[in-house]
């Protein structure tokens, strides 16, 4: 089998897969049709829940358990709409769930949520993570126990309008009066913008510092630049150790790739590896790199099953290649 679509019963997306206790585990988004048109700043992704899903046994043939609802959108008080991608981290025997969605001013932050189990249900926090910003957050734990956060993602995700941690342009930035799109990225020549990552606080619950640029270099060792879009970052960061190297992996966007770059350090600079992932059916592509029983497995998703509608898609897991 070279692909299996985990779980038909739903449309599930941006999975972050780990192995807790001996059991798998995956952690979704939850799509549904909201019924909002598609819009370039991704407001018909209009999540309220998240769910997670266990599989005992081999990722490719195991049967998939759904817990149910772990989550909801209602229960984080800081939070408007639009929960979109999660990542869960282990700490001290509790687990923490970091997640992305719009504040009441709609400007994405990232919360977090705490459970005792992986199953949850997890308590949201009263507010988000101070200085938090964008989308997308991946926690790594490194071999020393320590944690860290990765995070950003362009257009809808607001990444282009923060430099040094502050936000410098406004909504009404995004678009230009005549129709000119993500005008706040840099110009196609300078170096691209970059996902973040900052070491996160013995309770899980901060930033230990302010977050850095993770830079993804060419083989030259200069930053990706901005005009490289078959190669610069978009969205999805996953932060993964494999045979002596951190890798970084991440969503080119509009180019629709998955990348793989790979560091001495967990900091960086990543050195642009390869693609992971050709173009899916579906506008997004989102992933996680997971080590299950001794194989590497690739998670993602893809709109087939619901005819290519963007915001519906379906999970899916391959050996991850190479
Ligand atoms: O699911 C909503 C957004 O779509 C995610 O946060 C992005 O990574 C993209 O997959």
């Amino acid at each position: 089998m070279d692909a299996r679509y985990l779980f038909p019963a739903d449309y599930m997306a941006d999975p972050s897969a780990h192995v807790f206790n001996g059991r798998l585990y995956i952690y979704p988004s939850h799509d549904r049709d909201a019924g909002i048109p598609e819009q370039d700043d991704g407001s018909h992704f209009d999540m309220v829940d998240y769910h997670v899903l266990s599989i005992d046994g081999d990722p490719m043939t195991a049967p998939v358990t759904d817990h149910g609802v772990i989550l909801d959108l209602k229960g984080v008080p800081w939070a408007k709409r639009q929960l979109w991608d999660s990542d869960v981290a282990e700490r001290n025997g509790r687990y923490y769930l970091y997640f992305s969605a719009k504040d009441r001013d709609d400007v994405f932050r990232l919360g977090v949520a705490v459970a005792d189990r992986p199953e949850g249900p997890f308590v949201a926090e009263p507010e988000p993570i101070a200085g938090s910003y964008s989308i997308d957050p991946c926690v790594f734990t490194d071999a020393d126990g320590a944690q860290y956060i990765a995070f950003g993602g362009l257009w809808g995700g607001q990444l282009q309008r923060y430099r040094d941690n502050r936000a410098v342009y406004t909504a009404a930035d995004d678009t230009l009066p005549d129709g000119t799109r993500c005008a706040l990225e840099p110009a196609d020549g300078e170096p691209a913008l970059c996902p973040k990552i900052a070491r996160l606080t013995d309770d899980g619950k901060g930033f230990a510092e302010p977050p850095r640029d993770l830079v993804i270099v060419d083989e030259t060792g200069a930053p990706i630049k901005a005009g490289d879009h078959a190669r610069r970052f978009f969205e999805a960061s996953w932060i993964y150790f494999k045979d002596g190297k951190y890798h970084f992996s991440y969503s080119t966007g509009d180019t629709h790739l998955l990348c793989d770059a790979v560091s001495d350090t967990v900091y960086g600079p990543y050195r642009f590896a390869r693609v992971l992932l050709e173009p899916q059916i579906g506008w997004t592509t989102h992933h996680c790199v997971t080590e299950v029983g001794g194989k590497w497995y690739l998670f993602h998703h893809d709109s087939a099953p619901s005819g290519g509608r963007t915001h519906l898609r379906s999970l899916k897991v391959k050996p991850l290649a190479g």
